[in-house]
């Protein structure tokens, strides 16, 4: 018997450059998924982030939705972000991340903000990343049918998640993590720019 899961999910991959390489050159997709089952069969056979060689990363992103900031429903949104200052990835963390995201416990129902998730390994750091659909100030598609959402709603829907967030990855109170628009990081050449909200 399988277990469904709310969505169907796709892993993809960045490996790291070997020479004058661009990000699309890099970007793979791995493997899509829609089950309880399948997840486990995929972790289990995939390199633990722990083991991965530096600027690698995994995305977990919901099909039919790329792991970049390009994507029609990624481009109106943002990330809450956390930098991890230690040079190896925590698989238990980064694990309760996925289980998280695919356990639809980062959101509410309707909410249909979250787009997926990152784990990117560094040479002295890692981060892990939350993609939203929005970020939480104009009022943005999200399916049809649905009412539009106020500003004030979009940017409670948002703070919500970024505690969720910040929940699952067992983050100190006094530590924030940090949400930037897409458009921010992308303007700013780098993921570097500054946060627009912390929780
Ligand atoms: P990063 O991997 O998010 O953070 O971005 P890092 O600075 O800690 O490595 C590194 C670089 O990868 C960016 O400056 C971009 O050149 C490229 N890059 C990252 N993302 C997520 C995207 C994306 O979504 N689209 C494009 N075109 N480039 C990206």
């Amino acid at each position: 018997v399988k277990h469904p899961l709310a969505h169907t999910w796709t892993l993809w991959f960045t490996k790291p450059p070997s020479g004058k390489q661009d990000w699309n050159e890099l970007l793979k997709e791995v493997i899509s998924f829609n089950s309880v089952e399948e997840f486990w069969g995929i972790y289990n056979n995939i390199t633990p982030s722990s083991e991965l060689a530096p600027k690698s990363d995994y995305h977990l992103f919901k099909h039919g939705v790329r792991p970049e900031w390009e994507d029609p429903q990624n481009k109106h949104g943002g990330r809450w972000s956390y930098t991890f200052k230690q040079r190896q990835a925590n698989d238990d963390i980064w694990l309760h991340v996925l289980l998280a995201a695919i356990g639809e416990q980062l959101e509410d129902d309707n909410d249909n903000e979250v787009m997926g998730v990152v784990i990117n390994i560094r040479k002295a750091f890692y981060r892990i990343g939350l993609w939203t659909r929005s970020a939480g100030t104009k009022a943005n598609p999200t399916k049809q049918g649905q009412p539009q959402r106020t500003p004030q709603e979009s940017q409670q829907i948002l703070m919500k998640i970024g505690n969720n967030f910040k929940t699952v990855l067992s983050v100190q109170d006094k530590e924030p993590v940090e949400f930037m628009g897409h458009s921010d990081s992308a303007n700013a050449g780098s993921t570097r720019a500054k946060a627009k909200y912390s929780v």
